[in-house]
């Protein structure tokens, strides 16, 4: 692995950094115009870069150990090069000269658990050229174009939330975000409240197919109700006249908008044990409305939402695999957390601690 220094040789320009993300209530309501609460990650994907002085792009990844390299009017080729070149095609496209340039990429945020390392890397990247080449970008245009780069360069059809939430969230709030209207709020977490991620050690692989699979399922029930998305259906009852199966992605859509909205509509006053309910509700609904959980998720949140100092459990992103989150008392995360998964891994689980970083 080389370090910043045998890469660029001197300190270079710039240096900038962008969280992953955790979404702790909110799922699969993105792409139906809907609403959600997601929290930064603790880890983070760092971005140094500098002009290039051959006239080529230079792109090194320290977390895989791979170069890129390719010449102005060339394209990168594929893997982590995708999104950083996405990113600086896209602000071309915009108007912005963008020289050649050395881009070197660290990061601690695990690949493919679901804490969006993808987003984090199109967030730092464009941060970098935004302050290399003092371009007037503001938080929520810059997630914008880093989703562009996800779907056209990374060829990931994905909502908004993780750029958004890489783009505009902390690790000390949850971001209240509308898909619709990007209106972002950041909300103080439950008083006395803490979260805990862990990975489930299983991969997503069907999360890609069966993804697009609810997509289309949301769109055929909002077409039905008559409605542009399912944000739009005003009451929870609208969904039982829909015939099964999208009865219940509907069901599921509808009332975790609800659950988002009573979370954040006390301008971050809920209780924790009320959130945890809703978590807790979340879970269920995923689970047997629209059906994306798997047996390692339910046991790990099962645990979880029997100790005493859990509020509520859920896994996390599109399901099928990845991680779940809870929420537990302050100070309770790293005790319990591993606790969790010390139980299903003695049952041949293969589950790790993500947040908080595990204590070596
Ligand atoms: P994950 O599984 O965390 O990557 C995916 C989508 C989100 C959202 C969630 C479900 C991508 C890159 N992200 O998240 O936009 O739809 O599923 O709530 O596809």
């Amino acid at each position: 692995m080389k370090s910043p220094n045998e890469f660029f040789g001197a300190a270079p320009e710039v240096h900038t950094w962008a969280p992953g993300r955790v979404n702790l209530l909110g799922e699969h309501t993105d792409y139906n115009d809907g609403y959600m609460l997601p929290i930064a990650t603790p880890q983070r994907t760092d971005v140094l870069a500098d002009r290039s002085s051959d006239g080529r792009f230079h792109f090194y990844s320290a977390t895989l150990d791979e170069t890129a390299e390719f010449g102005a009017d060339e394209s990168s080729p594929d893997g982590f090069a995708r999104y950083i070149e996405g990113c600086i095609r896209l602000m071309q496209a915009r108007g912005v000269q963008v020289p050649p340039l050395k881009v070197y990429v660290r990061s601690n945020l695990a690949l493919g658990t679901g804490l969006s390392s993808s987003a984090a890397l199109e967030v730092a990247t464009l941060r970098a050229l935004r302050t290399m080449l003092k371009v007037d970008l503001d938080g929520v245009t810059l997630a914008q174009i880093a989703q562009q780069a996800e779907i056209q360069y990374a060829g990931v059809n994905c909502g908004i939330m993780d750029q958004m939430a890489s783009s505009l969230a902390d690790t000390e709030h949850m971001l209240f975000l509308d898909a619709r209207t990007l209106d972002a709020r950041l909300l103080p977490l439950p008083v006395g409240a803490e979260i805990i991620v862990i990975d489930s050690g299983v991969p997503r692989k069907l999360a890609a197919s069966k993804y697009n699979e609810r997509r289309s399922e949301c769109e055929a029930a909002a077409g039905m109700l008559g409605v542009p998305s399912l944000r739009d259906v005003g009451r929870l009852a609208d969904v039982e006249k829909l015939p099964s199966p999208l009865r219940e992605r509907a069901r599921h859509v509808v009332s975790e908008n609800l659950r988002v909205l009573e979370a954040a509509d006390s301008g971050g006053a809920i209780s924790a044990g009320r959130f945890g309910e809703l978590m807790n509700d979340s879970h269920a609904s995923l689970r047997d409305d629209y059906e994306v959980s798997i047996r390692e998720l339910d046991e790990l949140t099962e645990v979880l939402r029997k100790h005493p100092d859990v509020y509520g459990a859920r896994l996390t992103g599109a399901g099928f695999g990845g991680a779940c989150v809870a929420l537990c008392k302050t100070g309770a995360a790293q005790t319990v957390g591993q606790m969790a998964v010390n139980r299903v891994n003695a049952g041949g689980a293969n589950a790790r601690l993500l947040i908080p970083a595990p204590q070596r």
